[in-house]
């Protein structure tokens, strides 16, 4: 139980601390083990940074050209593009000299006929709708973004030992001793570098990347009325404030239907409501349960056992499995994260919804209300929200760890000792992209059952056991599609929830494919 988490982490190389986080805290759950707050604080600031980079880098990088038409920036005047960008932020990348160098390297690409990181990118499609100029002030936002997103992977890197995937968390803690006189040692000269990288993401977050966001909603408002599918919104607490789990910095729980007044909070690593909602059917999946395909399991009682048939439109079609809350499928990540925490009346989410919906709303020419966020495009600007309310958290995490030490406090790690008999634990994080739990069950030490219920197996789960579509099949419904040889709007609607199908998966071929072979010494 106290190496899972370093197995575990490698389920992913995207979201690359999430199961390293959950793993530990599924295993400190099982033993009921409370953690040192300094450990909280640091573990935070990696989540908080983490999650930074995972959004900046998907909707940069993995998602905007699904909306932004890099060809026709070449037509743009750059003038033009510097005063729109003025009249929406004071970013100092936003000069009418910036785009001009922006344009001459995109130029230098598309003259040598080879778009080097933007080939394959449906240019010139019908759905693309935006001027040449905000075409070019988002090309330059991503090429920006690129320089921007490595601040957030050093904070992860110098907390976490190392970035992807960290070594620095321990069932008990973290292995960073802390120090306020040693060079060795995680110190407070360290701890002011970090802290100028956080100012660095503070900047480009909500100076660039809300502001992208809220422009291109109201240019592709269009977009709010596709991409709805499940309105059962889940999410859970997360930055733990305490070393036990009880109090928590962003709120999370369930919304029925979208409403907002029926926001059922989940309030600790204890709570049963969570605990006892989760289950998980293989009905179209390739799987079997010992005891019939048409059951759905706890996760304390999971079984992962191959059944693959080929795809049957209607039989088994998929390696994830259903997951569901209360016999419901749910749809996770930032849109149900964002509503959850307005629903708990948590104050800046509601300051930086309102900023996002009030220049959506200028862009559109129209008043655009929290309505308009169960859609495609109101998930990219959940996303947005969520990000700037972490980024403040991350700042938040790092006056309450430098706060601590100031008052002489540098305890890192409680020892677990592991009891004789079985114990249950989960651990929950709220991962970029949802919900995440890891479900172990220990018997004298060892780990006799592991299952992971991930974010995109909510999601982008097949149907349930009674035949309930998961949230991506069923936000395709009625979303358009101008061309279907060129498909750009299922993409738009499927890469919302920014999908990673490596952690859905439950599989690993064991006797086939090795990948390398090394000699311990
Ligand atoms: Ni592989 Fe992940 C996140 C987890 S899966 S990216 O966030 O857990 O949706």
């Amino acid at each position: 139980p106290r190496d899972a988490w370093a197995i575990t982490q490698r389920i992913c190389g995207v979201c690359t601390t999430v199961h390293a986080i959950a793993s530990v805290r599924a295993v400190e759950n099982a033993l009921q083990l409370e953690i040192p707050v300094n450990a909280q604080y640091i573990r935070n600031m990696i989540i908080l940074a983490h999650a930074v980079h995972d959004h900046i880098v998907h909707f940069y990088h993995l998602s905007a050209l699904d909306w932004v038409d890099v060809v026709s920036a070449l037509k743009a005047d750059p003038a033009k593009t510097a005063s729109l960008a003025e009249s929406l932020s004071n970013w100092s990348g936003n000069s009418k000299a910036e785009f001009v160098k922006v344009q001459e390297r995109l130029k230098g690409f598309v003259g040598t006929g080879q778009l080097g990181i933007f080939t394959n990118g449906y240019w010139g499609h019908p759905a693309m709708k935006l001027t040449p100029e905000v075409n070019l002030l988002a090309v330059s936002h991503y090429l920006q973004a690129l320089e921007i997103q490595r601040f957030a992977s050093k904070i992860v890197a110098v907390l976490g030992s190392k970035s992807p995937h960290i070594q620095n968390v321990a069932v008990g803690g973290v292995a960073n001793p802390l120090s306020v006189d040693s060079q060795s040692v995680l110190t407070v000269e360290r701890l002011l570098a970090i802290k100028e990288w956080m100012l660095k993401l503070e900047d480009f977050v909500k100076n660039v990347y809300l502001v992208d966001v809220g422009a291109i909603g109201g240019f592709y408002a269009d977009w709010t009325k596709y991409g709805r599918g499940i309105t059962d919104y889940l999410c859970v607490p997360d930055i733990p404030l305490d070393g036990k789990g009880e109090k928590f910095a962003l709120p999370g729980g369930y919304i029925a239907d979208g409403k907002l007044e029926s926001f059922k909070a989940i309030t600790s690593f204890n709570d049963k409501y969570f605990t006892d909602g989760v289950s998980e059917a293989i009905k179209h999946s390739w799987y079997n349960y010992s005891g019939g395909n048409d059951k759905s399991l706890h996760p304390y009682k999971g079984e992962t056992t191959p059944n693959y048939t080929d795809f049957q439109d209607d039989g088994k079609y998929s390696w994830l499995k259903s997951p569901t809350f209360y016999g419901k499928p749910m749809q996770v990540g930032p849109l149900p994260r964002v509503l959850n925490m307005l629903a708990a009346g948590h104050e800046p989410t509601k300051k930086y919804a309102t900023a996002a919906l009030d220049l959506v709303s200028k862009v559109a020419g129209t008043k655009v209300g929290v309505d308009a966020l169960h859609s495609t495009i109101g998930r990219h600007a959940a996303r947005a929200v969520g990000c700037a309310v972490q980024v403040d958290e991350l700042l938040n995490q790092w006056d309450l760890l430098l706060a601590n030490m100031g008052k002489g406090d540098l305890k890192t790690f409680n020892k677990p000792v592991f009891p004789k008999g079985e114990q249950l634990g989960v651990g929950f994080h709220e991962a970029p992209r949802g919900v995440l739990s890891h479900w172990v069950v220990i018997d004298s030490g060892k780990i006799k059952n592991y299952q992971c219920v991930v974010p995109t197996t909510w999601n982008a789960a097949p149907r349930n056991e009674k035949d309930q579509p998961g949230a991506y099949e069923a936000c395709l419904i009625d979303n358009p599609v101008a061309d279907p040889e060129k498909p750009l709007e299922v993409l738009r609607t499927v890469h919302s929830f920014d999908p990673c199908l490596a952690c859905a998966v439950h599989v690993v071929d064991q006797e086939n494919n090795p990948v390398v072979t090394v000699k311990a010494v």
